[in-house]
């Protein structure tokens, strides 16, 4: 039977890991794959969870088997941090292992329910977007996004593309911190984009994997906030990965909004994929979010550091720009200061970013998407100088 497989695609973020492991130089910089780190290179496990870690490590009475759904009060608490109050009644949900496992079970839900609905995706999108759906043999379509001239939002394309979804149709939307490029709509955008999808009848599906990376914890669920209120219909996939920095526990929701009265059977279906698929979602990283959103104390704590993180970022991405006018005598990374998250896509070609790989030990994704925290201090005016040569 094994011989009958073939070799799979790899996940070119994952592969660039390694060759920048196999990689000698010791001035190499690692701008590729989405995990955040600290100015020492570190990806820290934050206070608060360390100390929840050791509250359950103290407290915790036994590892039985948790609900098919996963522990209500991480759902509860979920909801709340993304949506606010008001969605008990609206609010389906299943812990999921991580943002990738509610996207998939979202994307399960969609075919589910409608086999043959189309899911469009933003061009670019995050590449396991399209390949989950691609494994699923879903109905797939892409709506234009990026102005690779600007780096900003090709908003007019976006607009035209969008009016072509059919009532039914799934939009997966990045609710903030858009990955790869970057750039983001703003409020009169997504409130644009609300109306026009709401008029076509769409399904608004938002992948929030940032929440607390862009604008702040509340602003960044603004536009996620915007969606609920305005559809009668909405899928949520959320990532508990970098917000908590619990990637490999793997900790995410699938949150499904509908009509009250659709509630149960609506939770019972998302029972049913988790039930298919895994059982019981994984509980450990779940139970430390819970924690620390239900304590005061470790919560207040968890805010500060993520805004510590958040603000770090937006520090490199300043000096980032500062340095490319510099370096360039130009404009034209700008952009770099107005991106918001972890990424940027700075607009190279794959040739030029096999130069700055090649000759500079600078590690990028081929498309030209920077992890801005894979910088610090040290490596920014490197990163500039690299670029400017390129362009000289
Ligand atoms: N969605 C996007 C856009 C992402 O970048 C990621 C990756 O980190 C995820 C979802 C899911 O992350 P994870 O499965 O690690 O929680
Ligand atoms: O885009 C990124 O770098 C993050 C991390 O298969 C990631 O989302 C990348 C690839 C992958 C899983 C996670």
């Amino acid at each position: 039977m094994l011989e009958a497989l073939n070799p799979q695609p790899q996940d070119k973020i994952l592969q660039l890991i390694q060759m920048y492991k196999d990689d000698p130089r010791d001035n190499k910089i690692d701008l590729g794959v989405g995990v955040y780190k600290d100015a020492t290179g570190l990806t820290p496990v934050m206070r608060a969870v360390k100390a929840a870690e050791k509250k359950l490590w103290e407290t915790e009475k036994t590892k039985t088997y948790t609900g098919l759904a996963g522990e209500p009060a991480y759902n509860v608490a979920m909801v709340k941090m993304i949506l606010g109050d008001g969605y008990a009644d609206r609010a389906a949900s299943v812990a999921t292992p991580g943002g990738t496992g509610a996207i998939r079970q979202a994307l399960e839900l969609i075919k589910l329910a409608s086999p043959t609905a189309t899911v469009w995706l933003s061009n670019p999108t995050w590449p396991n977007h399209p390949s989950i759906i691609k494994y699923l043999g879903m109905n797939m379509a892409e709506y234009r996004y990026f102005d690779a001239a600007t780096r900003g939002i090709d908003f007019a394309g976006l607009i035209e593309d969008l009016g072509r979804v059919k009532a039914g149709d799934a939009v997966l939307l990045h609710g903030c911190c858009h990955n790869p490029t970057g750039a983001n709509l703003n409020a009169d955008q997504w409130a644009e984009v609300a109306k026009l999808l709401l008029a076509k009848g769409a399904i608004p599906f938002v992948d929030l994997a940032y929440q607390g990376f862009g604008d702040g914890l509340e602003a960044d669920a603004a536009s996620t906030r915007l969606i609920a209120e305005t559809f009668p219909e909405v899928l949520i996939a959320a990532s508990c990965s970098k917000n908590f920095g619990i990637y490999r526990e793997r900790t995410g929701i699938l949150i499904a909004l509908g009509e009250a009265s659709r509630r149960a059977i609506t939770q019972g279906n998302l029972n049913f994929l988790n039930r298919q698929n895994y059982s019981f979602p994984p509980d450990h990283g779940a139970r430390l979010v819970t924690m620390i959103l239900e304590d005061d104390t470790l919560r207040a704590d968890w805010k500060a550091e993520l805004e510590e993180v958040r603000l770090n970022m937006l520090t490199l991405r300043q000096s980032l720009a500062d340095e490319l006018r510099r370096a360039t005598n130009s404009d034209r990374f700008d952009f770099v200061a107005t991106h918001r998250g972890m990424f940027s896509r700075l607009g190279l070609t794959e040739a030029q970013v096999n130069i700055l790989r090649e000759q500079h030990g600078i590690y990028m994704v081929g498309d030209s998407r920077i992890n801005i925290a894979g910088l610090n201090a040290k490596t920014v005016p490197i990163l500039a100088k690299a670029i400017a040569q390129l362009a000289a």
